[in-house]
């Protein structure tokens, strides 16, 4: 009988010790399910959370889902197939995820969601947002904007009496887009100067510089010297759309001024080079952020159901002095 005991303790001794140290070896395994790769912002994004999931000492599963929707409810199938601790990830487009997080509400794995907001028929289907604000960043756009054509006195190039823009819109349906658009839409709708404006096209460019390129070249071929201003919903865009303005012999900044949002350096240098005028940061680093609230939730502490990250507006005045401090 002693024989029986002393085995059943040294099993029970070894089995502690292998949870123990698997513990010790990875805190928690989370699912991460991202966009894609379509931009530098993206790209900014994505470094920031492998880096934090290693300073918290995460298991990371990422998945990269090549900008579709079905491969990011594909991946977090399988998250909750593999048992996560807990299903993080951006919604490419604000709606189609009520079954998907149905399915992680029924496994008892909590979801966090950040970057993208989503709109589902019952919020507990998610824990909490961490997020960037989109309307805000829609309205600083138009406000920085209608401060620069008043304080430059700037005049419609074709002689009218109206500013013509043009805008490139982000992925179709990614609350990033709509964000935006409505910020935008609202300030202009509130400004004493707003018949000073004429909204002359506004077309998807997927958040991507290549798409960007190729619209802005549509809009110049149909609109050429009608077009005086350039709002584009993410940097790329704006660069891709640079390079339309100067293959079609247009000063870009100067003949059309030209805004945009994110704050990646690339922008930046397009800045410095006197080919953009202002752009409106949207704070890809995320990771910190994301990482101590999914374990705060893991412990079952409280966290506010959304949280908006830090974001400033930069001018070309101030590009160069800014850029050396910019981490992204
Ligand atoms: C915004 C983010 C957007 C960026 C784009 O929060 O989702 O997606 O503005 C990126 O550059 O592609």
């Amino acid at each position: 009988m002693k024989l029986v005991k002393t085995l059943v303790a040294a099993s029970i001794a070894a089995v502690l010790a292998a949870s123990v140290s698997t513990a010790m070896a990875k805190d928690l395994t989370i699912g991460f399910s991202q966009i894609g790769a379509e931009s530098e912002w993206r790209t900014a994004n994505t470094n920031d959370v492998k880096a934090a999931a290693q300073r918290h000492n995460i298991n990371l599963k990422f998945s990269d889902a090549q900008q579709k929707q079905e491969n990011q409810i594909k991946a977090i199938r399988t998250f909750i197939a593999q048992k996560v601790d807990l299903i993080g990830f951006v919604p490419i487009v604000a709606t189609g995820w009520d079954n998907i997080l149905r399915e992680a509400k029924r496994a008892k794995i909590p979801v966090l969601i950040m970057d993208r907001d989503l709109s589902v028929s019952d919020d507990s289907l998610y824990v909490a947002k961490i997020g960037t604000d989109s309307y805000t960043e829609g309205k600083k756009v138009f406000n920085w904007l209608d401060n620069y054509v008043e304080k430059n006195n700037l005049k419609p190039r074709d002689g009218g009496d109206k500013l013509n823009i043009v805008i490139l819109e982000g992925t179709v349906g990614s609350s990033a887009a709509t964000g935006r658009a409505h910020g935008f839409d609202d300030a202009l709708k509130a400004s004493e100067h707003k018949d000073r404006y004429n909204i002359l096209a506004s077309q998807t460019g997927d958040f991507t510089r290549q798409k960007g390129q190729e619209v802005m070249e549509s809009f110049i071929k149909s609109y050429r010297d009608k077009i005086d201003i350039l709002f584009a919903h993410n940097d790329d865009m704006a660069l891709g759309a640079i390079q339309s303005i100067e293959a079609a012999g247009l000063k870009p900044a100067k003949d059309i001024v030209i805004v945009s949002v994110d704050g990646v350096k690339g922008i930046f240098q397009a800045m410095i080079d006197g080919k953009a005028n202002a752009t409106v940061e949207c704070n890809p680093l995320q990771g910190e952020l994301f990482f101590e609230t999914a374990k705060k939730i893991l412990k079952g502490e409280k966290v506010p159901k959304s949280v908006f990250v830090e974001e400033g507006v930069f001018t070309s005045d101030k590009a160069a002095e800014v850029f050396p401090t910019r981490k992204y």
